[in-house]
């Protein structure tokens, strides 16, 4: 028999590496997509199908984690064996911003989900994976992060997280369902939102070494993250749902790095040293030698603090203890630090190439800041 999926957040980064796992693995996948004024499939158009082709596996439903009807209709509709609930206000900084409306998709999204899963009577067919994450640790308690290390979140985000956290786990215990948390580390790939860190850093040390932009701003380089790839990351939502009972599972590469560091390996992949100066707010990089094919001035201010990317609270250090993982699910990351940030700026280098010429050829084209 074939199985169903139903994926909130499909066209995320980490909804567009799922999908394409699912149906590799013969399974039809259903999608939740938000209205948007211009089209807003970019990561998942290779997979993209005509709903006029005979043989479809993957569907696009347009919905809303915000809307109860919209995600009780599609879930009767579809009549899903799983569901991965990756939908999300995900940014850190801006859920400062917008407390209540991430608090209303991350947190009530997922009571949602769980409660039209209830009243739909599919307690015993549907089985549910929710993205919790990292930030629920928050302010250090302990280090490394393991599934006991108690939650301290720093943000709107991270509250709202808690509470999916908890109420998955409530429905877990109240109504006998399979629900389970993915409690998952940073993850990154070249599909990553251009305004999280390494994605803004590989687009930039890309853009700077093409001549296509002067200077990166960064907020805090102290801060240190366990990064893994996003193609390994969702390798193990899917076999966190294939287990004989739910649980929760840490999901992590064991590795922290610093903001700083990261930048200093990106640029390093363009053949561009990078030597870092000052404290704090007045500390910048500068280019200290060019090995490779772009050349630019010793010298050159390439990375500037900004303030305005600061937190009013940080979460200073993540890294996480994957054992439960591994011994249970078996599950082991192919990527480390390098080969991702390798990848990551191939990619971007790449896409950026195309600027180049446009530029060269007189056209205008767009700076970016974010
Ligand atoms: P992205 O920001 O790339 O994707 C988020 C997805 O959620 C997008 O498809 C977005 O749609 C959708 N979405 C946003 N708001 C709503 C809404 N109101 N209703 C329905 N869908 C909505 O995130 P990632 O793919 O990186 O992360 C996936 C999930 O995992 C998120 O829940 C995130 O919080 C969590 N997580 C991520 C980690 C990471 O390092 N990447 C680590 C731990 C947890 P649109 O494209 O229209 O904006
Ligand atoms: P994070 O990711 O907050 O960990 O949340 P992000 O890449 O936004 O920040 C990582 C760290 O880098 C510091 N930083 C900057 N961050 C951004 N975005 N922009 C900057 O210019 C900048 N300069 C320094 C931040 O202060 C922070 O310490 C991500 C999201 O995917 C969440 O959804 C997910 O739950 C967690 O990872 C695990």
């Amino acid at each position: 028999m074939t199985k169903r999926a139903l994926i909130t957040g499909v066209t995320g980064q980490d909804g567009a590496y799922l999908a394409r796992f699912l149906l590799s693995k013969g399974y039809e996948v259903h999608g939740i997509k938000r209205r948007a004024s211009l089209f807003n499939t970019d990561r998942i158009d290779d997979i993209y199908q005509d709903p006029h082709e005979k043989e479809i596996h993957f569907f696009l439903h347009y919905g809303d984690l915000t809307d109860s009807l919209n995600v009780t209709r599609i879930i009767q509709e579809v009549q899903p064996d799983e569901i991965y609930n990756l939908g999300a206000m995900s940014h850190v900084q801006v859920s400062f911003e917008m407390p209540e409306y991430t608090a209303n998709v991350d947190a009530l999204g997922t009571l949602r989900v769980l409660e039209a899963v209830r009243l739909l009577g599919l307690t015993q067919k549907t089985r549910i994976y929710q993205a919790s994450t990292s930030e629920l640790y928050g302010k250090v308690q302990e280090i490394p992060q393991k599934e006991t290390t108690p939650f301290y979140p720093r943000s709107p985000y991270g509250v709202a997280k808690l509470y999916a956290y908890w109420i998955t786990v409530n429905y877990r215990e109240a109504y006998g369902m399979y629900a389970c948390n993915g409690i998952l580390f940073n993850h990154e790939s070249p599909l990553r939102g251009e305004t999280f860190v390494t994605r803004k850093i590989t687009r930039a040390a890309a853009r700077i070494a093409l001549g296509l932009q002067d200077t990166l701003y960064l907020g805090n380089l102290n801060a240190r993250r366990d990064w893994g790839h996003a193609k390994d990351y969702v390798e193990a939502m899917w076999l966190m749902l294939q287990q004989e009972k739910p649980e929760d599972f840490v999901i992590a590469t064991g590795v922290t790095t610093t903001v700083r560091e990261f930048a200093r390996k990106a640029f390093e992949e363009l053949g561009i040293e990078l030597h870092f100066e000052g404290e704090g707010v007045e500390e910048q990089a500068i280019v200290a030698a060019c090995h490779g094919d772009f050349k630019l001035p010793e010298g050159k201010v390439v990375i500037k603090v900004d303030p305005r990317y600061f937190r009013p609270t940080e979460v200073d250090v993540l890294i996480g203890d994957a054992s439960k993982a591994r011994e249970r699910l078996g599950w082991q990351p192919a990527y480390d630090l390098d080969a991702l940030v390798k990848e990551m700026v191939r990619e971007d280098l790449q896409l950026f190439e195309r600027d180049r010429y446009l530029k060269e050829g007189g056209h205008k084209i767009q700076n970016y800041h974010e």
